[in-house]
């Protein structure tokens, strides 16, 4: 089975012509720079994490040895690994294997369990999976163990940690250098098999979403590889960046926007940490002299308030960069002041399109929009519900296509049809123009409850729910909340006679093998789902009862 070009809606070639003659793509497989990297620095720092550190060389013969070892288990061009490991240097090193092998990653998060492990497994054809042993107190081994019998293609699983059990690949000790390792050698054989092409896919990262069903987006070499550099070109990334990892390195943001990848594509140095804890990562960046870092608000928030307290040293920070959810101006002028450095709106999706907030705007501009597109070649609409243009200054729902913003979700023809229109992309997200020329996130029209940069489909949970003998009727709506912006609401009409609680809905969704973010937090229970005019759920009205009755919570 071939994932490579069957099921991803290429560019038309007119427009492949155009973006390879402008520069944007530039036919190279993102795995054939990894060498490229180490050959021009090998001795600098491109890894750190904890106490290891690893140079450009050390970094490009383990990302070798990865792809030996996939290739060793009959992984090759086309063949999908579920990577679902936490921020470390193995991550690094499995992702670039993946990528040298032709091998296609897909961006799962250790936040997710059982149910969206085997969903897009199965969706993605996955013959591999790679998690932690274990993680913040849940065996992943275990998981992945269940997972391999519930997704039929399934078959390899790769563990990080020091308890790998019997059958499955020990990733760090797969990548260990032996003393008399013959470089070169390994690598001149490692390049006889069939090389990737740059119009593979690279790299599948997750949709948040607005129906039940998962939605995967395949990113090109092409577009991936342009999408990094030309975000650490606006960046103003270099070799002297100490770009911090901190959120999950599954999410596009600090994959490729510039992250991980932005930064190794010009020398700088990446270091991770596995969980954004404030102490945690206001103490490395102090150590390492960290020069860049993204956060989410909710997270930022958290970091701001520790700073705010401590005596954490944040001198070296250049740039702290914020997106995923609404930034309110407040938190922007809070978070320039205790940090005391640049802070920078980022508005960006998995499905491509990326906008920064630039150097040059001024501090009025970079505290109330969330920034422009990084190509020449993104064409935007902004318009209304019939698909018109809306007059300038006033706010529409974003519709867009571009280099780097492919032109359908990965084997979903309904959701295509739904999603996209005439290769352009339809973000969901209501924005208006600023007079700076930036653009202003001023809502959405999709169903997601964003649960502090999380995307949860309030379809997927609605029928989740929905398959529980207690429940007539569910809808799922966001419930405003202080710290993350909003959280997973459930409102129900409990079936004839019976009760329904939060705990329990909570107990089965947590049995159903469902991520914990998505597991609802709060409980109306209603005798009727308010409805419109035309009878559908009337999750407006049902937002005001929320508002009103849980707003004392
Ligand atoms: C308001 N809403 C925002 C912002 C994203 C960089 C940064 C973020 C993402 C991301 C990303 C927002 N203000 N600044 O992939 O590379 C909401 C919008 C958008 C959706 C995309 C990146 N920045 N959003 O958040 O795929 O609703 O990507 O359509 O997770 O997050 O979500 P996601």
């Amino acid at each position: 089975s071939t994932v490579l070009r069957d099921g991803v809606t290429p560019w038309p070639d007119d427009v492949a012509d155009v973006y390879r003659s402008a520069g944007c793509w530039r036919d190279r497989p993102l795995g054939d720079l990894v060498w490229e990297w180490a050959e021009a620095r090998p001795d600098q720092i491109a890894v750190i994490d904890g106490p290891t550190r690893f140079t450009y060389a050390e970094l490009a013969r383990r990302a070798d040895r990865a792809a030996v070892m996939l290739r060793d288990r009959g992984l090759g061009r086309g063949s999908v690994v579920l990577v679902a490991l936490p921020n470390g240097w193995e991550l690094v090193v499995l992702l670039l294997g993946c990528l040298r092998a032709g091998v296609a990653p897909v961006m799962m998060l250790p936040a997710h369990r059982d149910h969206e492990l085997a969903a897009i497994g199965r969706l993605t054809g996955a013959e591999a999976i790679a998690v932690p042993d274990t993680f913040r107190g849940h065996d992943h081994q275990a998981m992945a163990e269940r997972v391999r019998e519930l997704v039929p293609l399934l078959r390899e699983v790769i563990v990080r940690g020091d308890d790998v059990r019997e059958g499955s690949v020990d990733l760090r000790s797969a990548v260990a250098e032996p003393a008399d390792d013959d470089q070169v050698h390994e690598r001149r054989s490692l390049l006889d098999g069939t090389p990737p092409s740059a119009s593979d896919v690279a790299v599948f990262l997750l949709s948040g979403g607005t129906t039940g069903l998962s939605k995967v987006i395949a990113r090109t070499h092409n577009d991936y590889e342009y999408n990094a550099r030309r975000s650490a070109e606006v960046c103003g990334f270099g070799p002297g960046t100490v770009y911090l990892a901190a959120l999950p390195a599954g999410h596009n943001f600090p994959l490729a926007s510039p992250g991980i990848l932005g930064t190794l594509m010009v020398g700088g140095t990446v270091a991770l940490v596995p969980s954004p804890a404030p102490a945690r990562v206001l103490g490395v960046i102090a150590r390492e002299r960290v020069t860049v870092v993204a956060a989410v608000p909710a997270v930022l928030s958290r970091w701001v308030a520790a700073a705010e307290g401590g005596d954490a040293d944040l001198a070296s920070l250049e740039i702290v960069q914020v997106g995923g959810s609404l930034f309110a101006p407040e938190a922007y002028r809070r978070a320039v002041d205790v940090l005391g450095c640049r802070v920078q709106q980022v508005y960006g999706m998995a499905e491509g399109l990326l906008c920064y907030v630039r150097e040059t705007d001024p501090d009025d501009v970079a505290a109330v929009t969330q920034g422009r597109p990084i190509s020449e070649h993104d064409e935007l609409r902004i318009v209304d519900p019939d698909g018109a243009e809306v007059p300038p200054g006033e706010a529409g729902e974003l519709l867009v296509r571009g280099p780097y913003t492919p032109r359908g979700y990965f084997r979903a023809p309904e959701q295509n049809a739904e999603a996209f229109a005439d290769g352009w992309y339809r973000t969901g997200d209501l924005v208006t123009r600023h007079p700076s020329g930036n653009l202003v996130v001023v809502g959405r029209t999709k169903d997601v409850v964003n649960r502090g940069g999380e995307k949860v489909s309030a379809d997927e949970v609605e029928r989740l729910v929905q398959a529980l003998d207690a429940v007539a009727e569910v809808a799922v709506i966001p419930a405003p909340d202080p710290d993350l912006g909003e959280r997973v609401c459930v409102c129900v009409v409990p079936a004839g006679g019976r009760t329904v609680t939060l705990p329990d809905i909570r107990r089965e969704l947590t049995a159903a093998g469902v991520a914990e973010y998505k597991i609802p937090e709060q409980l109306l229970v209603l005798d009727e789902m308010p409805q419109t005019s035309v009878g559908k759920t009337d999750k407006t009205a049902l937002s005001r009862i929320v508002r009103s009755r849980l707003g004392r919570v």
